[in-house]
């Protein structure tokens, strides 16, 4: 069933506090109104991150009742106090939680999941922190590192990143950030490297720093997957926004303190039935270049917003019927058009950012498409398109975007062709790069999900599908067990070197692999103990300047 479906009976049974805590069935202990507020707490502070605010399992397994009641007390008891190695923390025996917290959270856990609390202004504010004020902060890079050509890399198990020299390969650093970590974004001006963990925990780093390190940081929800900086001239680094799973919602906030200032709640009715959805979660979050916007993915409504942060106090918003479910997207390669999957219906959205509103909304014959960023190059008859992937089927499909040049084909799906196989996430090229690169991160074969397909753009032709190399890279890296999945291509800076993450299991060996883009020669394969999961990554760079 849909979340939302379960939120119903939850929030009206909450609302009426003489009847009984929510979903004691016969024989399982029940807890007192104050306990089970305090087990609410703890529960959503610490563990929904990982094991989902309903408690459907995330990172973590799946704690519903029909699951927890199963297992039965005894055996929560011991986990929750001991852990285990598969990265359940130690809550017990680490003093985290008090014996009586322990036994509280095992009990709780056998009643139905309560409905996710709200987290608003005090909520942000107690958990902001600014660990380095700006007036403490240095005024010039202080450090002798390339950090236009630094990767940071996330470590998704591990709840951490690591900065990675573009050039010599060497991890100059793994900073502790939130649970799962998502993505990586960078401040205008490069400096500030914001991270966002599935936790809604956001840390800022500042590369300026001799050694850098975290020098802001707030959590923002229980459950959050993007993180943007303001881009327009003018308004560098001075706004950062991040948007919520769960509560519904984003949040402004200053870009050198990461202070809250505006909290916007996406909840609202569905872009076309116009029903009430309790629950429309933002996906992903792009900074306009030609205003002084943000663009929102309002994910189960199908609504994208473009916010004008010039005026927080008087705060205008354009809301735009797109379609559903929106997820990941990019901009076009002159950086006007925004271009962003609706995933359930197979469609891109295109907005045109110049002009704050929707260009066209375009089928690409494929199931659930999934671009990343996208994918821009020059195709040889088709002239500027932009690429995406999708998760459903081995599809490519490329929207052209020049509709001054190619009126005819803008906005439409020009060419359409098979690649490795379903499971697709991600797809990258680099301006200039003769090839587009293609992974297959969740296919369930291991030769095709440690493989990337790789098409020569100067042989592409019209209406024909072209041919591609298969780099099967979990063999280059010589990884023996588990099964490695390639997952996102990512540059280095001057686009000679693309990378890719062999993401693995937790306690088995990951790597990057490292290609030359010319040649398609291995360079060098990373391997370390440290690079536990590595999953995104996002060389400085191209990353601020949205180089894709
Ligand atoms: Fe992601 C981007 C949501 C699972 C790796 N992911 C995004 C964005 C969203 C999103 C909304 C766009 C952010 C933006 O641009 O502002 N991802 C989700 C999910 O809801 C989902 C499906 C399930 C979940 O429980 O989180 C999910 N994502 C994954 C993974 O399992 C991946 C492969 C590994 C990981 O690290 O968790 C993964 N997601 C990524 C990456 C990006 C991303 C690497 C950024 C791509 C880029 O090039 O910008």
């Amino acid at each position: 069933s849909k979340p939302q479906d379960q939120y119903e009976p939850s929030l009206t049974t909450l609302a009426q506090e003489s009847i009984p805590v929510p979903g004691s069935p016969e024989g399982v202990p029940t807890l007192t109104q104050a306990e089970y507020d305090d087990a609410n707490k703890i529960y959503f502070e610490r563990c929904a991150g990982c094991h989902g605010v309903l408690r459907n399992g995330a990172t973590g397994k799946a704690l519903t009742p029909d699951l927890t009641r199963e297992l039965g007390f005894d055996y929560l008891h011991s986990f929750i106090t001991y852990g285990s190695p598969a990265g359940m923390p130690n809550w017990g025996t680490s003093g985290d939680l008090t014996e009586e917290q322990v036994t509280l959270m095992a009990n709780y856990l056998l009643l139905d999941p309560a409905s996710p609390p709200e987290w608003g202004m005090p909520e942000m504010r107690n958990t902001w922190e600014v660990l380095v004020p700006p007036e403490e902060r240095p005024t010039e890079k202080m450090n002798d590192w390339d950090i236009e050509n630094l990767f940071s890399v996330t470590l998704r198990d591990a709840g951490q990143i690591a900065l990675i020299d573009g050039a010599s390969y060497e991890i100059k650093k793994v900073i502790d950030t939130g649970y799962a970590v998502h993505i990586s974004r960078l401040s205008a001006s490069g400096r500030y490297l914001l991270v966002i963990g599935r936790d809604a925990k956001v840390d800022m780093i500042d590369l300026w720093m001799e050694d850098p390190s975290i020098v802001a940081t707030i959590k923002i929800g229980m459950e959050a997957r993007s993180v943007e900086t303001s881009k327009m001239e003018g308004w560098e680094d001075k706004y950062a926004i991040a948007g919520g799973y769960w509560p519904p919602q984003y949040v402004i906030m200053d870009g050198a303190t990461l202070e809250p200032l505006k909290i916007v709640s996406t909840r609202g009715n569905i872009y076309d039935e116009q029903t009430y959805h309790p629950e429309p979660r933002v996906a992903a979050i792009l900074s306009s270049h030609y205003r002084p916007e943000f663009l929102v993915n309002i994910k189960e409504t199908g609504k994208i917003q473009l916010v004008d942060y010039t005026d927080l106090k008087n705060l205008k918003i354009t809301e735009i019927e797109a379609e559903r479910f929106l997820h990941d997207g990019g901009l076009d390669s002159t950086k006007r058009y925004f271009i962003t999957a609706a995933n359930a219906r197979g469609k891109l959205v295109v907005i045109d950012t110049k002009e704050g509103k929707l260009e066209a909304i375009t089928d690409t014959g494929g199931e659930t498409p999934h671009p990343g960023r996208g994918a821009n190059f020059e195709h040889p008859d088709h002239g500027p398109v932009w690429a995406t992937s999708h998760l459903g089927d081995d599809s490519v499909a490329l929207i052209g975007t020049d509709p001054e040049g190619h009126p005819d084909q803008a906005w439409e799906i020009v060419e359409s062709f098979p690649a490795l196989g379903g499971g697709s996430l991600f797809v990258k090229t680099f301006p200039g790069s003769n090839h587009l690169y293609v992974d297959a991160t969740l296919n369930p074969e291991a030769d095709i999900s440690g493989s990337v397909a790789v098409f020569k753009i100067d042989e592409m032709k019209a209406d024909e599908d072209p041919e591609f190399i298969t780099l099967n890279l979990a063999e280059m890296a010589e990884i023996t067990n588990g099964q490695p999945r390639v997952v996102q291509g990512e540059y280095n800076k001057e686009g000679t070197e693309i990378w890719f993450s062999l993401w693995n299991g937790k306690d088995q060996e990951s790597a990057i692999v490292v290609i030359d883009d010319k040649t398609l020669d291995l360079v060098k394969v990373i391997k370390d103990e440290r690079l536990i999961t590595p999953t995104g990554k996002f060389n400085v760079y191209n990353t601020q300047n949205d180089v894709y």
